[in-house]
């Protein structure tokens, strides 16, 4: 059986006020080919498949037309989960109705929704566990639940006499999943990404006797604990952060019970994303130096320490999608070194002379420094004045 997993299209996605869905329909497209040439037979969707719990027209459309066309033109059962961003209930929305092709587990239900398929080997179970909150879990088994960790732990105890580990079972999951062993994991996670005080983390361990786990929610593709237990990554580059990620999905060839190969499958994108860093009148000049593709979206890093004006208006007229700019980032850091190492029985104009020589790699003029010395007075004097010294 040829499975292809992917997770977190965020259809109606936004990057910097630029529309993503027509880069979106253009990656969908690709995937479509993708099923059709090479014959798949399960499409994977591990959650996060619209942007926001209540899509745009325009998302829905895509959405609706990508189901007909996979669902019409290639052979592929098409099953799906809800993520974080998703509203459950209106993402599965007429699934009864659709004879389980495609499958769109929605609400979490405590009692794995189970679709099965099979090949020349036999059965493949495979498991929806949509995004969930402990609330839930807790509610439906009546048990107290103390974390999402445990809630998952006490969801896969509670399916383990209906999954028959003779067979092939496949889990479809959505959320934030480590590996807990050895008390430190290498995922790889963008800042946004990162829970709040580790609390949202569960560990994958309990669900490694799937023969494979298809993760949704982190955008980076990566491998969890061992080869079986995969995030297929986002569909695109959805922040700054991933500009350098590679994006694709995984196809996963399951044949007979204990042998499973994956490979990971790039699908071109529209525009890519790109963090570019120069001085501007350089990127300006020379622009395919830094980006051959002018359409791309691009963020620009300038190493300019003076003044830039009318810097993304100028940029503009080179590249078609410049998505923002930011100024100073080459001394930032040198700046934050000079003011820690300076010592505080400097006065102000020595503080100030050594900051703007950092800064600009000048020393003040004579006329600069009596100007610093002047505004240094004034503040003492209002310093003076608050503190009642005059
Ligand atoms: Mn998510």
């Amino acid at each position: 059986m040829k499975i292809l997993h992917t997770s977190d299209w965020h259809i109606g996605r936004n990057l910097a006020g630029f529309s993503l869905i027509e880069d979106q329909r253009y990656v969908l497209g690709q995937l479509k080919d993708y099923v059709k040439k090479q014959n798949i037979d399960v499409l994977i969707v591990a959650g996060d498949v619209y942007d926001r719990g209540i899509p745009t027209t325009e998302s829905i459309r895509l959405l609706d037309d990508v189901l007909f066309e996979m669902i019409s033109e290639t052979s592929a059962k098409v099953l799906i989960i809800a993520g974080n961003h998703d509203n459950a209930a209106r993402l599965a929305f007429g699934n009864r109705l659709y004879q389980n092709n495609p499958y769109i587990a929605g609400e979490f239900d405590v009692n794995l929704p189970k679709i099965t398929l099979c090949d020349e080997y036999g059965e493949v179970n495979f498991f929806f566990l949509p995004h969930f909150v402990p609330e839930r879990v807790a509610q439906q088994l009546r048990v107290k639940v103390t974390g999402v960790d445990e809630a998952f732990k006490l969801i896969i105890e509670h399916n383990r006499p209906r999954i028959d580990e003779t067979k092939r079972n496949v889990l479809i999951a959505h959320g934030f999943f480590s590996c807990f062993l050895g008390g430190k994991s290498d995922l790889i996670v963008t800042e946004h990404e990162l829970p709040v005080g580790g609390m949202d983390v569960i560990d994958v361990a309990p669900a490694a006797f799937f023969d494979y786990v298809a993760l949704g929610h982190l955008h980076s593709p990566q491998k969890v604990y061992s080869d079986n237990i995969c995030y297929a990554g986002s569909l695109l580059k959805y922040s700054l952060s991933e500009a350098d990620q590679e994006k694709g999905v995984v196809e996963v060839f399951l044949e007979q019970k204990g042998t499973l190969e994956t490979k990971m499958v790039t699908l071109p994108p529209l525009h890519d994303l790109k963090v570019i860093t120069g001085f501007i009148n350089d990127i300006l000049e020379h622009p395919d130096v830094y980006c051959l593709d002018r359409s791309d979206y691009i963020f620009v890093k300038l190493l300019d320490t003076e003044s830039v004006f009318d810097g993304i208006y100028r940029l503009r007229q080179v590249f078609k999608n410049v998505l923002g700019l930011g100024l100073l980032n080459n001394v930032s850091e040198e700046v934050f070194e000079v003011t820690r190492d300076l010592s505080e029985s400097q006065d102000l104009l020595e503080l100030f002379a050594g900051f703007f020589a950092k800064l600009t790699g000048k020393s003040l003029t004579q006329e600069q420094s009596e100007i610093v010395k002047r505004v240094a007075e004034c503040g003492q004097s209002l310093a003076d004045c608050e503190e009642g010294r005059i």
